[in-house]
């Protein structure tokens, strides 16, 4: 009744009527709109999350204020929907959970998001803090800052409500500078009922200013790294996903075609240069890594996904350049001679400034054996690319989706599994940067429904840890076409209990499951595909229709081996009697 208004400060409509309240009574803000106030000046304008106790209110304002907020079925979900949206856009992504169990289960895709360096921030409601701290048994009970510290780049809890714009600038900044990563900002129930005199609210609210600042490189590292590069015989460029998130495509574009090195794309890094450019040496991929003697990396690490920059796969000892902007990085797992640190934009503009001042072109040598590599292991793959058997093998599947995908080039592309991930890497072409979302760097299952790909190349174990988005994605009418090559299993389908008891194999799922009818379920529209020019018809169509689509593709439950590519990465037992 005679309540003072609280208002969210940018969009006061009532200009006259708060001026005349203002006299007698001070106009209020409080915590709920302050969060909402001070994501909307640093422009983020969507939070992904999962309601309940203590944020409900906090998404149904966010929406009455002019945000969208997508709503999820699992928070892992909206976490990775925001993660991924921060890569896409250098702007954090923000994900809204309830306490305990809800940021638990958003924690996964903030320690991802860390992990693959991708900008975004978790925000969770907490419990009483009186009540957690002497752990006397509050609801959802959880000391979440603790528990968040390890898996981000950094966490902070606001208290107070004039302390919610800092909390948020200071979230946004650690998200988006330098290496970019996954932030955790804890507000606890009782802070989003705090209020405040709505002029000091609007007076603490911060808009960051640069909040990821170039980083140009000093030019003693440049030289070095040019001269190292000049001397080179048989030099490689490597770019990393660090390369396609920093936006400099026309940098590297005219690095990579002024040098004349031949380059390989990680696996979110196609696109940077279409995948058929004659400098692409990914069909050659064994032969560069193992010859090459110099090789500039650009935003990709000497992880697991470069076998550490050593052993076999390396060949004979060479030499590293690394772009980067995390100055730990270098030296992480070799050596590395010419490090050269700063954000990719500045560091590979610098180089090009002193290659085009003169530099040759590799010798033909080099890349004429590279070439020759090419033509024998595409013909190979040809032949293979080839086949219509039915049920179908990955090859078959994979030709029939290549082949329509060519003919999109700008469609976004969200790819898991085991098989399906290694098949699908090195047979889908990209030609554009930034469309293809993955496992990344730790290899994991679920991004796929919370990417919110247009088209989602999936496992059928994958797709099972983010099946249940296919109803946020029909609620919302996404256009997302999932396709799920369903062998029956984890890797394959053909285990069998040896003990012959009821329960199968640890690595088989029901036989002959019809995932399309799931999407049924939701109004979305199913396919059954059993062909590859079945495969290929439905894909056409399901793009064509712009509608939720699910196509369940029928591969042989014995195509697949364990764990695609990585078997060697399975322990084996050295047990002599069981
Ligand atoms: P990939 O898995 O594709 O090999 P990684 O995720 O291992 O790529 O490596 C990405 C690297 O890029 C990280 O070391 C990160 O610090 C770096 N990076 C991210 N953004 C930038 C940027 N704007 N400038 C320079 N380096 C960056
Ligand atoms: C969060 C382990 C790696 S790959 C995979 C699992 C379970 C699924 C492989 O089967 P799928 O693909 O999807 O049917 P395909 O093409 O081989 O038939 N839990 C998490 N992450 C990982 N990586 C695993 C388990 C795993």
């Amino acid at each position: 009744m005679n309540e003072p208004k609280l208002k969210s400060i940018f969009t006061s409509t009532d200009f006259q009527q708060t001026e005349l309240t203002a006299i007698e009574k001070p106009e209020l803000t409080d915590g709920f709109h302050l969060v909402i106030d001070a994501l909307k000046c640093n422009d983020i304008d969507t939070i992904f999350g999962l309601v309940g106790i203590p944020i409900t209110d906090l998404a149904r304002l966010a929406q009455a204020e002019g945000m969208r907020f997508i709503g999820f079925r699992h928070e892992q979900n909206a976490g990775n929907a925001a993660a991924i949206a921060g890569y896409m856009t250098q702007k954090p992504g923000v994900c809204l959970t309830v306490s305990a169990p809800g940021f638990l289960n958003g924690l996964t895709a903030l320690a991802n998001a860390t992990t693959n360096c991708f900008p975004m921030i978790l925000i969770s409601g907490s419990s009483e803090r009186e009540i957690v701290d002497l752990q006397q048994g509050d609801y959802e009970e959880m000391d979440q800052l603790n528990a968040a510290k390890p898996f981000a780049k950094a966490a902070y809890r606001v208290l107070k409500a004039e302390d919610i714009g800092i909390g948020v600038a200071r979230a946004i900044r650690a998200a988006v500078s330098g290496r970019p990563g996954g932030v955790y900002l804890d507000l606890p129930a009782q802070l989003l009922g705090q209020s405040l005199d709505a002029a000091h609210g609007r007076k603490s609210l911060v808009r960051v200013v640069e909040p990821a600042p170039r980083q140009i490189p000093s030019p003693d590292a440049v030289q070095r790294a040019i001269n190292l590069l000049k001397g080179a015989k048989r030099p490689l460029i490597l770019l990393g996903k660090g390369a396609a998130y920093a936006q400099a495509d026309a940098a590297i574009h005219t690095l990579v075609e002024t040098s004349g090195i031949p380059y390989l794309p990680m696996s979110m890094a196609k696109g940077l240069l279409p995948d058929n450019h004659p400098q692409c040496a990914s069909a050659a991929r064994s032969f560069v890594l193992a010859e090459a003697d110099v090789v500039l990396l650009i935003g990709a690490r000497l992880n697991w996904l470069l076998a550490h920059g050593k052993g076999k796969t390396w060949g004979a000892p060479k030499k590293f350049i690394q772009i980067d902007i995390a100055p730990t990085e270098i030296d992480s797992n070799v050596a590395v001679a010419a490090p050269v640190i700063g954000d990719i934009g500045s560091c590979v503009s610098a180089l090009l400034a002193g290659i085009k001042s003169g530099f040759n072109k590799p010798s033909t040598d080099w890349t004429a054996s590279i070439q020759a590599r090419k033509d024998k292991n595409l013909a190979k793959m040809a032949a293979m690319l080839d086949q219509n058997t039915v049920p179908m093998n990955f090859h078959g599947a994979l030709r029939a989706i290549r082949d329509v995908l060519k003919t999109r080039p700008d469609i976004n592309v969200v790819n898991e599994g085991a098989n399906t991930l290694d098949f699908a890497r090195s047979i889908i072409d990209m030609y554009e940067p930034r469309k293809r979302f993955d496992s990344g760097t730790w290899g994991i299952m679920g991004i796929g429904m919370g990417y919110l790909p247009v088209v989602a190349i999936e496992g059928d174990s994958a797709f099972g840890f983010s099946g249940m988005e296919l109803e946020t994605i029909c609620r919302y009418q996404l256009p997302v076409v999932t396709i799920v090559f369903n062998n029956n299993g984890v890797y394959r389908g053909t285990d069998v209990n040896p003990t012959g008891g009821a329960d199968v194999a640890p690595t088989v799922f029901v036989k002959g499951a019809r995932y399309d009818k799931m999407i049924e379920a939701f109004g979305g529209i199913g396919y059954n595909a059993t062909t590859p020019a079945e495969l290929s018809k439905f894909l056409i169509e399901a793009i064509a229709a712009n509608k939720p689509a699910l196509i369940n593709a029928v591969i042989d439950e014995a195509a697949g081996t364990e764990s695609g590519r990585l078997t060697n990465l399975n322990p084996a037992s050295t047990a002599t009697k069981k």
